[in-house]
Parts: C-alpha cells; structure tokens; sequence
C-alpha cells in the first residue's frame, strides 16, 4: 500500500538538494520538523519548519550530542500505522508520525581523510542520525528513509507518481541503502579506531561497502554477483567515470583492477617518469606490458608481446589517450579501455566503437598506498596489507661477477616491477622496457620459465623476428629460485640478465650457475608471491 506522506524530519550535515527536496515536500503541504543548522538554512531558503526541539520539549543540549534522541522522536518513527495499540500510544504521548526521514550523517569520513586529530574525529561521530536511519529503516512498512542526496531525485519522481506517496518497493530499496550506510559508518568508526589505536583494521569495511552495481551473473554466468565500492577515493575502477560502451561484468571489472594497479606503477617508479606506458590484461594477468616513447608506441609494444592473448583484453594506459593511441588500440577488439584521461581525437576515435568500455580516472592510484587485501576462505577471511612495497634500488645486490649493464638495469627493474603484477609463479622477460615473455600461475618455477620462453619464441614467429627475443632479455622471478634449473632454462633461451629475490638454500648454486652462463644477476631480499 502506498504510504502518504504528511510529516517529514529533515536533518542533513551535507545540505546538498536540501532546498529543492523541502520545497517540493512544502508544496504537497508536507510538515518539516529539523534540527538547528537544517532549520535554519530552510528558514533562510524562505521555507516553514518546525524545530525537532518544540516537537520533543527538549532543547538541544551537550554541544548537538542529543538532540533527536527523544521518545517523541523515535516513537513517530518506529509506529506501526496499522496497529492499534501503536496508534493509541502516539496519541497517548502526544508523538507526531514522521512519514519520512530524510538523514545524512556527520562527514566522519572526510573528517579523517582530512587529517583531523583525535578528538575531532570522535565529535563526528554520529549517534542520533543512525539512531533515527535505523528507526526508519526497520518502519519501512510505514516511513520512507533518504540517506542520500543522489536518492532526492528517484524520491520526487516516486511521490510524483503515487500522488504524495511511496510505493512498497521504493521503501525497502531505501532501507536497504539506509542500513549499508549505517554499517559502512560504522566500518569507518572501527576501521579508524583501530588504526589510532594501532591495531590491525576489522575486515568489516569490506562488508559494509556501498552498492555500486548489481552485476548481471558472477565469475560464471550461474553465479550471482554485486559490485560493492568502499568508499576509499582510490582512483581505479570502482572511482572511474565510465564514458561508453557496455555495462561492466564481474570480470571486467577484476581484470581493470589487475590492469591500471600496475599501469600506475610506471608514474611513481624511479626511471618511469613521465614515460609512456601500457598494460594489457587477460584473465587477470598481463599479456603485454610496454613503455615507449610514444602511449601508441607503448601501446603497439605491448600488444606484440603477445598478439593472441590480447585479443578481447583489457588496456590501461599511464597517461591521457590521444588520437594515434586510441587508433591502434581501436585496430582490434578490446573489452575495457582504463586511462587518466582523453582527449577529444581518442574520445571520438572510441565514439565509433560503442560496446568498447572506456573508464577515466583523472589520475593514476599510488602504489604505495596503504590498504588492506581481502580473501574468502572457507568459514574465514585471509586479511593483509596490500602488498604496497616499492622497490628500494639502495637494497640491490649483485651476486654475480659479472653486474648488469645499464641497459641491462633499466630492463631488470621494468620486469621486477611487472612480476609483482603476475600470479605466481611469476617468470617475466623484457627487454627495451617492454615485455617479451610472461609465465604466470603455474605450480613449478621451472614451468613458468618454460611458458615464458615458449612465449617469446612465439612472438619471434608471430612478428617475424629472426630470432627469439628471449635473447639479449633479462628475467625477473617473483620469487628465489629454489634450484639452478629455472636460472639455467632462462640463460639457454637467451636472458642476459637476472632480477630475484633471493634467500635459497641453494642460491650459491644458483648463482654459480648464473656465473657459469655469463649472466647477471641482482637479489632484491624482496618476494612479491601473488596468488
Ligand atoms: O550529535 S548527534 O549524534 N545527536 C543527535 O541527537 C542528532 N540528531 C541528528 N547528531 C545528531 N544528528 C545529526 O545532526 C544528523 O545526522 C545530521 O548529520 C546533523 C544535522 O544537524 P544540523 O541540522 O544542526 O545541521
């Protein structure tokens, strides 16, 4: 049954739409009851209202901290119309209903991304909003809650529409918000805490995140899937402006996760920057990771790297598209394209592919930000740090005798860094800064060194090299190797120069026969496992 709505309590710290939402209600003639600063910008706005203080016959009192936590409040939330006894004990108590709520919370979010010091943060703590939003939420049988501004507009349409009244559904949708907003509040109260109080962060904040998309079917079209942000201002896919193309799917979305996390490494990574660079991803592993001069020439590297795989991938790119970039990558087909920006030669260059996703994010995501990693395991949760770790050039060690060219260096670190992007066992040849070779996923280091090779060779044949461009490349292991085989099937395809780890019982061996082939090799006393 629609509910009409007589009486509205408005009490909003983001004032945003506010005028516009209370002077459409005041023309249903709607009863607005508000708390101090909302009163009064409504009174300023020229509207009517009625302060929640004369409604309880309480002041407001210890600086804001109660002001609506009043029986005369929440009663005429939490009523049911359609029970007698309810009804008799408003009217007993003299407790007006409030058909709709409409709250947003003290910014203690913004608050601590503001820096702000302890005992500020504590004040923003909201006690009396979610009081009310939860009161609303669990009456959705009988009151509407708006919990946010970007909810005004859906609202007027629905009371447009149902002569001053919301339909059943458009309720619970509502309550169904209101509770994710609570939990995500308080997510953010126990994940700050705990930080201030220098414990690991709950996991809670993956839970409590918001609502960004329902997804049409999971992993596999039998699985059913949601797309929840965590209201971080992380840029990357869950913050991207979506431009064009097709919805985004579950798997698109963890691949242009996988894709821009490492395009950004090549803005912060010393020798990167301001260079160009481009990533392209398939089944949450790059394909093709390139620098260039150019973002086409970084893009067209790392496209040859692999030409097969990146069909129907996934680019990220370092910097705004322009034209020629967004020409070559249009040549094929691409399922998402992620960068900063555009311009308007590359925003009309994807204009003619209409179903091609094009994200912009205005900026590249800090590698090193902190932040949590999340895996579900049966019956718990895996939590760690991200692995944020930058690579510390002081920290290098060579092993061999012989040390790497300059050439040789560049290229070590470019591979180091693109392996830290590789499901394990991460096997990453390059050469030119860009990628010649990926071995990724597999059980045994020697595999993925073999996979690695085998993909170069692959590459020699598909671009009609005369020889496999494994020669002349350097290799970089996301892990030690824990036998010489590994080291050895790299320097029998060709690698010059060497980049892991180290920490092996057996590194000596390992390293003798990096000796023994002439190669290169630096320990980094690093290992980025990814699974
Ligand atoms: O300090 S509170 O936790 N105590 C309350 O009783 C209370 N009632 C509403 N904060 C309370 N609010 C919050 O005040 C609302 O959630 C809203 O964010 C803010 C609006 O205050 P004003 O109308 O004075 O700007």
């Amino acid at each position: 049954h629609p509910t009409p709505i007589r009486r509205a309590l408005i009490s909003v710290s983001d004032k945003t739409g506010l005028d516009a939402l209370a002077a459409a209600l005041a023309a249903r003639g709607v009863e607005v009851l508000s708390t101090g600063g909302t009163a009064a910008q409504l009174r300023k706005a020229g509207l009517s209202v009625r302060d929640v203080a004369e409604v309880t016959g309480s002041p407001e009192m210890l600086d804001g901290r109660v002001k609506t936590l009043h029986p005369r409040i929440h009663g005429g939330l939490l009523a049911r119309r359609a029970d007698p006894a309810h009804v008799a004990a408003l009217r007993d108590h003299g407790i007006p209903e409030i058909d709709l709520l409409v709250v947003n919370l003290y910014p203690f979010e913004a608050t601590v991304a503001r820096g702000a010091g302890y005992d500020d943060c504590v004040e923003m703590i909201d006690i009396g909003g979610p009081a009310m939003i939860r009161a609303a939420a669990k009456n959705h049988g009988d009151v509407t809650v708006l919990t946010d501004p970007a909810d005004y507009p859906a609202f007027l349409e629905e009371i447009e529409h149902q002569g001053g009244a919301t339909t059943p559904a458009f309720r619970r949708a509502m309550a169904l918000a209101a509770f994710g907003r609570t939990a995500a509040y308080d997510a953010a109260v126990s994940t700050w805490l705990a930080s201030a109080l220098e414990q690991p962060a709950p996991p809670t904040r993956a839970f409590a995140g918001r609502l960004a998309q329902p997804l049409r079917y999971g992993e596999n079209p039998h699985q059913r899937a949601a797309f929840y942000t965590d209201g971080s201002d992380r840029p990357g896919v869950a913050t991207a402006r979506q431009v064009q193309g097709k919805e985004l799917s579950y798997n698109n979305i963890n691949d242009t996760d996988a894709a821009f996390e490492l395009v950004s490494e090549f803005a912060h990574r010393a020798g990167h920057a301001g260079g160009a660079a481009c990533v392209i991803v398939k089944h949450a592993n790059p394909c093709g990771v390139a620098t260039g001069d150019t973002l086409r020439d970084a893009y067209v590297r790392a496209f040859d790297c692999d030409r097969t795989s990146a069909y129907g991938g996934i680019v990220a790119v370092n910097q705004p598209l322009d034209g020629p970039a967004a020409e070559a990558i249009c040549e094929i087909f691409t399922e998402v394209v992620i960068a900063p920006g555009a311009d308007a030669a590359a925003l009309k260059c994807f204009a003619a592919k209409p179903n091609l996703r094009l994200l912009l994010t205005d900026a590249l995501a800090d590698p090193a930000a902190p932040g949590l990693s999340l895996r579900q395991v049966a019956g718990g949760l895996l939590v760690q740090d991200r692995d944020a770790d930058l690579l510390d050039e002081g920290a290098l060690r060579v092993v061999t005798k012989r040390s790497p060219t300059p050439a040789e260096r560049a290229d070590l670190l470019f591979a180091w860094t693109v392996a830290k992007h590789v499901k394990s066992n991460a096997i990453v040849y390059a050469r030119g800064g860009a990628t010649v070779g990926i071995g990724a996923g597999q059980m045994s280091r020697v595999d993925s060194t073999r996979i690695a090779a085998r993909k170069a060779a692959d590459m020699a044949e598909a671009l009609g090299l005369d020889a496999s461009p494994a020669k002349g490349a350097v290799v970089a292991s996301d892990a030690f190797f824990p036998f010489p085989d590994g080291l050895i099937t790299a320097a029998e395809a060709g690698a010059t120069a060497v980049i892991q780890p180290g920490g092996s019982l057996r590194d000596q061996a390992v390293i003798d026969a990096a000796d023994a082939a002439g190669l290169a090799m630096l320990f980094t006393g690093r290992r980025h496992f990814r699974h």
